[in-house]
């Protein structure tokens, strides 16, 4: 998708409309036009990023440190008693554009856990196969990002 056809790009550009909560020279943040509870934000980097995987390190910081400004804010804001952070990448991602979902919480909000059932391994050799697997990988990208 070119950037010109993104929505957050427009919403980046001031050509779509967003609520926008907080910018600055690296991101912004805007109120979810379908939120799971209302004060959802999505911030997002100004750069056309598809997912945390394409996004420079350099980013990575500055942009968690907002993440996390915007959560303490929504917190005391709107007195939540906890904020969900979640990015989807590539599956479920309805929008190509990097964005951290930041939704404010309550006890009993219907929103269970995860959103998704969840199950325990098959049994050990199960998990010492997936955890070798990662580990495996985390090290050739140590050594060849
Ligand atoms: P995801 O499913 O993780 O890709 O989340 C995309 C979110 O983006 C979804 O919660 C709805 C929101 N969204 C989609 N289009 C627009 C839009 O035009 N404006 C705003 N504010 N939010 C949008």
């Amino acid at each position: 998708m070119s950037t010109r056809e993104c929505i957050f790009c427009k919403i980046i550009k001031g050509d779509a409309e967003g609520y926008i909560v907080f910018e600055d020279d690296i991101s912004i943040a805007f109120l979810d036009v379908r939120p799971l509870n209302p004060g959802h934000c999505l911030l997002v980097p100004r750069e056309h990023y598809e997912t945390l995987m394409d996004i420079p390190d350099e980013l990575i910081g500055p942009l968690f440190k907002n993440a996390k400004l915007i959560s303490k804010a929504i917190e005391v804001g709107l007195e939540a008693q906890g904020i969900f952070v979640g990015i989807n990448n590539r599956v479920s991602q309805s929008v190509p554009h990097l964005h951290i979902h930041i939704v404010p919480r309550n006890r009993g909000d219907n929103l269970k856990g995860f959103f998704w059932p969840r199950y325990p391994y098959k049994d050990r050799e199960t998990i010492l196969d997936i955890q070798n697997r990662i580990r495996g990988a985390i090290n050739r990208l140590l050594i060849q990002p």
